[in-house]
C-alpha cells in the first residue's frame, strides 16, 4: 500500500516536560516515520489561524492560549494509512477515556493539555503540513 502523510504537533505541556523523545519514540513504535520535525514556538496568529475551524467553540481562547504558553514539535508523519494509525496511537481528545498504551493516556494532563495533535483527514493533513513546512523541509 501506498505511504500517506499525517500532520502532528507535540503540544507545550509534552515539551515543557521534556517528553518529545518518549512520545516520539511511541510515534515510530508504530511504523510511522518522522520524515520532518521542527521546533517552534506559535505565535497568536500561527496558533489563531491553525486551529480556525474551532473559533466558534466555548473553549477557543483557552486553546490559543494554551498553545502559545511554551513551544511545540510539529512534524511530518509518514507511513501506511498515517491519519487513522496516529489517530489510534494518540488516544481519545480527553484522556480519561483514552485507551491504555495511548500517547494521551500515558501522558496527557487534561482534555485541553492532551499532548498532541493528529490531522482527522487526509485532506486536513495536506492543508496542515503546508502551513508549517515548505516542500523543501520534507525528506520522505
Ligand atoms: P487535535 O485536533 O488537537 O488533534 O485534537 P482532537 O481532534 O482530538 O480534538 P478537537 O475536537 O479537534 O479539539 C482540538 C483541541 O482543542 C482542545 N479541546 N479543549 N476544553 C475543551 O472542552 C476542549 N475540547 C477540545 C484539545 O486540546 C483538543 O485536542
Ligand atoms: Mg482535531
Amino acid at each position: 500500500m501506498a505511504a500517506t502523510r499525517t500532520f502532528s504537533i507535540l503540544k507545550p505541556d509534552a515539551t515543557r516536560r521534556n517528553l518529545t523523545g518518549a512520545i516520539n519514540a511511541m510515534i515510530e513504535g508504530t511504523g510511522l516515520r518522522i520524515i520532518a520535525q521542527k521546533r517552534l514556538h506559535l505565535t497568536r496568529a500561527q496558533a489563531e489561524g491553525f486551529y480556525a475551524v474551532h473559533r466558534e467553540r466555548g473553549f477557543f481562547g483557552e486553546l490559543v492560549d494554551f498553545m502559545i504558553s511554551g513551544p511545540v514539535v510539529v512534524q511530518v508523519l509518514e507511513g501506511e494509512n498515517a491519519v487513522p494509525t496516529y489517530r489510534d496511537i494518540m488516544g481519545a481528545t480527553n484522556p480519561a477515556n483514552a485507551d491504555e498504551g495511548t500517547i494521551r493516556k500515558t501522558h496527557a494532563e487534561s482534555i485541553e493539555a492532551n499532548s498532541v495533535h493528529g490531522s482527522d483527514s487526509e485532506e486536513n493533513a495536506a492543508i496542515e503540513i503546508s502551513y508549517f513546512f515548505a516542500q523543501t523541509e520534507i525528506t520522505g
